[in-house]
């Protein structure tokens, strides 16, 4: 059948208003005078929609043609953030939508406010996927991002007397009007049961997975446009239903209240993202979450991609990067469906599997490193179970060829771990199958093959790279900051937003005292902006004139926060005393946005003593005119947008050695902050890169870490050597910031004075004194403006423009369409 191409409505207000206008009629079913601000709003979103799905439709329809080599990119989490805005970006259709909407009496500015963001993420890894994404479709990437749709994304926040209060994030009722369901992809999902031993017709001894139950997979499309360049490419994320076994069930048993139980059951699967972003507790459902995502995606690509049913070519029609190791179960899957599906010899499908993955690692922290007990895996995915121990078998027996009489080096290389309990280590199995294995800074890949990784580097040099992170210029320059991205347009004309590293060409600027001034104007409309929306969302009053000095990360012991409170709770306790006068120091305003894992005693305890300390310090006549302490609740993607491109400030303080990239820190560099921050993760390449004129270093190195460690790290030592730090721990020991209490953040202040495993204290003196330098910089107006334009004009580097460059190069070896 010869259909006649989908083509896009009109690119003019005409066009758009009539789209709109018919979008109301007949989705919402209302008219324009009757609809509320929500029929509005999916009204806009599916107009917007429609200007881009012929694109998308003739994009998939080019990949499966030519079949182009594809990136999967595999990832839990996908912090999308907003729609709307980055849709009409991509599609030039921000100042049509504009006039269309004015046109009927609507300002756009209410219905994007409506939008509820997909918290599809934790933080760094979710967001960075986003950014992947985002970059790929500009650069005309073949990609396809498989992941999870969370009924409830990550928890909304709340505070209940200073205290963190989870509220399930419903993102999902006031409609989606971004996603496709295709029920007619469906996929079945099998889960437990047994395995046995059969004699295949052609005489062969296999195995064979007898499972216990199954759930289906539901995709979910989501359009992934470039900018302005008439890409669009596909996330497809996964909902788990019942299947039909689950129904008939309700038939056979007769009892209809068990049989719902389980259809629940079933469904629970996705129902929610564990909020944790460091710790994985070795739970059964998130294991369910992780194979259930990865199966439905491998079976997806082989049916739609692999047309003429020969697997042995996928390695040339894609690669699966492997989003840390939440989806590596994928490794034993594809195994397991090349060999029991398809027949394949073992060896050839070793062969074929270790070409399709590749593994990126985005941790240093040791308890952060996924391990599966084989009770668990072997229960829930027990062939699985089976083909990783031969996968392991195999990779010993190399081993111990390549290294006789070395038992030690065998057993420490193992997938498999012996204590505490006989469990796979995820982050092995995926560096021994992965073609390569990266880390997300250059520090933090060093790491990875000195320390966490050391036995395979050794054993693999060549399988290690490393590819900085970096963050998507639209949407957290361009549409978090149009103030600024004009005046680059300005100056530079336009090309620059695809082609990052032209930010460059400002350098000259920064001399200029009419661009600088221009600079500023911008910088305190963005405070401006973001006083206003704090005013409204959270009733609090950010004050005129003052530094901004911005944290906002999750909350985890080594990011430090506590680092942060005792250099707010010291200036406040030094002008509350007398030893410093409130004029000596330069009016700040701190903000804090983190969330804590709902589960991390210590981490819930410092956003009590953040809301604690701000309370006073807010309060107090002293210092109310220099110290200011805000902590929005439920920071997110959404917030960020307004906060970074107003701060002057970013605080990027983590143990040296601890973070692995950060990606916050790049959002305020490229947003014209400056950073004071430890030589950690991509901080070390942004500060090679701006210069350390304009970046305030402090802190320990992780080689010093390292020492200090193993000479014997005891942290109340510094406390009793320090006056300004004990005074300060005193103060907050003392039941100041808790009504007198000395019991409530008693827990947190015997951390500090006798574990401290981030070492905040060690690094204290050497923060404080560095916040001195940043007060008496700041109060040299134009050379902190320098400074600031300077950041901006060398932060092109950070773009995920080339991220992706760097993973096409040295991992994927993909190439755009056309
Ligand atoms: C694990 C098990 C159960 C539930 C959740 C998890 C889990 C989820 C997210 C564990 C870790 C998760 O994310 C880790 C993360 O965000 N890492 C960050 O990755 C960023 C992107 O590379 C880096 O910039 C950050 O430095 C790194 O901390």
């Amino acid at each position: 059948l010869a259909l006649a191409p989908v083509t896009a409505p009109p690119h003019s207000v005409d066009g758009f208003v009539r789209e709109f206008l018919r979008e109301l009629n007949t989705s919402a079913g209302v008219t324009l005078s009757r609809s509320t601000v929500n029929d509005q709003y999916l009204s806009l979103a599916r107009t917007v929609r429609h200007y881009l799905s012929a694109r998308w439709l003739e994009n998939t329809r080019k990949i499966r043609d030519t079949k182009a080599k594809m990136v999967g990119y595999l990832s839990a989490e996908f912090l999308l953030g907003r729609q709307l805005g980055n849709a009409l970006l991509a599609t030039d259709l921000e100042e049509i939508a504009d006039k269309a909407l004015a046109s009927c009496g609507i300002d756009i500015a209410t219905l994007r406010a409506q939008e509820v963001e997909p918290g599809l993420g934790n933080g760094g890894l979710g967001r960075l996927a986003a950014c992947f994404i985002d970059s790929l479709a500009t650069m005309g990437v073949p990609c396809i991002g498989y992941g999870i749709r969370y009924e409830y994304g990550i928890f909304r926040q709340t505070f209940v007397d200073g205290q963190q209060v989870e509220q399930p994030d419903t993102w999902l009722t006031l409609g989606s009007p971004w996603e496709f369901p295709h029920p007619e992809h469906a996929v079945q999902v099998d889960f437990g049961g047994h395995t046995e031993k059969y004699t295949d017709t052609d005489g062969v001894e296999r195995s064979r997975w007898v499972p216990a139950w199954n759930v289906l997979g539901m995709p979910f499309n989501y359009m992934v446009p470039g900018y302005q360049n008439g890409q669009v490419n596909t996330l497809r994320l996964w909902s788990a239903q019942a299947t039909k076994a689950f129904d008939l069930s309700i038939f056979n048993s007769g009892d209809y209240a068990e049989a719902v139980r389980a259809q629940t059951f079933a469904e629970n699967i996705t129902k929610v993202l564990y909020p944790e972003d460091s710790t994985p507790q070795g739970k059964e459902l998130r294991l369910q979450q992780q194979y259930f995502f990865v199966a439905c995606s491998i079976r997806d690509f082989l049916d739609r991609f692999i047309l003429d049913g020969d697997v042995r070519s996928l390695p040339d029609r894609v690669i699966f990067q492997l989003n840390d190791t939440h989806p590596v179960i994928a490794v034993p899957e594809l195994m397991r469906v090349l060999v029991d599906i398809e027949k394949l010899e073992w060896e050839e499908a070793w062969e074929i599997t270790k070409k399709c993955f590749a593994y990126t690692c985005h941790t240093l922290l040791p308890e952060a490193l996924e391990v599966w007990s084989t009770e668990l895996l072997g229960r829930l995915l027990p062939r699985h179970l089976e083909i990783i121990y031969r996968i392991n078998d195999e990779f010993l027996a190399e081993v111990r060829a390549a290294f006789p009489n070395d038992e030690m080096r065998a057993r420490q290389m193992s997938i498999i771990a012996e204590y505490p309990e006989r469990a796979v280590r995820m982050a092995y199995l995926a560096t021994v199958a992965g073609s390569k294995v990266n880390g997300v800074a250059e520090l933090h890949s060093q790491l990875l093959r000195d320390k966490v990784l050391h036995d395979f580097s050794e054993y693999w040099p060549e399988k290690f790279t490393n590819v900085t992170n970096g963050v998507t210029p639209r949407r957290f320059l361009r549409l978090a900051n149009p103030g600024l991205s004009e005046l680059i347009t300005e100056t530079l004309g336009t090309g620059w937003l695809t082609d990052l590293e032209r930010l460059a060409e400002l350098e000259p600027y920064a001399e200029d005292a009419e661009f600088r001034a221009a600079f500023v104007r911008i910088k305190a409309a963005n405070k401006t902006r973001l006083r206003r929306l704090l005013e409204a969302r959270d009733e609090v009053a950010v004050p005129d004139g003052h530094l901004l000095d911005v944290m906002v990360k999750r909350l985890h012991e080594y990011k430090r926060q506590s680092l942060k409170l005792l250099h707010i709770v010291s200036l406040y306790e030094q002008i509350v005393t007398g030893k410093l006068s409130a004029d000596e120091v330069t009016p700040r305003t701190f903000v804090f946005g983190a969330k804590a894992a709902p589960g991390y005693r210590i981490a819930k305890e410092t956003i009590h003593l953040i809301n604690s300390v701000a309370a006073v310090v807010n309060r107090d006549p002293l210092v109310k005119d220099v110290l200011k302490v805000v902590f929005p609740s439920n920071y997110n993607v959404t917030l960020a947008e307004t906060l970074i491109p107003a701060a002057d400030l970013s605080e990027q303080i983590s143990l040296a050695g601890k973070e692995a990239s950060g990606t916050g820190n790049m959002k305020f560099a490229l947003n014209g902050a400056l950073t004071i921050g430890t030589d950690d993760g991509a901080n070390v390449e942004i500060r090679k890169l701006v210069g350390d004129d304009h970046f305030f270093l402090f802190g320990l190195s992780e080689p010093e870490v390292t020492d200090l460690q193993t000479a014997g790290y005891r942290s109340h030592e510094f406390y009793e050597s320090d006056p300004q730090l004990k005074a300060a721990l005193d103060l907050i020991a003392s039941g100041h910031f808790s009504g007198g209490d000395r019991g409530v953040f008693e827990p947190l202040v015997s951390n500090l004075l006798y574990d401290d495993r981030f070492m905040a204290l060690a690094d204290f003196r050497s923060y404080v004194d560095t916040q001195a330098k940043v007060d008496a910089y700041y109060a040299d107006q134009d050379a902190w403006a320098r400074s600031a334009v300077l950041n901006v004009a060398r932060s092109g580097y950070f773009s995920s423009d080339r991220s992706m460059r760097d993973y096409i190069d040295r991992i994927w070896h993909t190439r755009p369409l056309r």
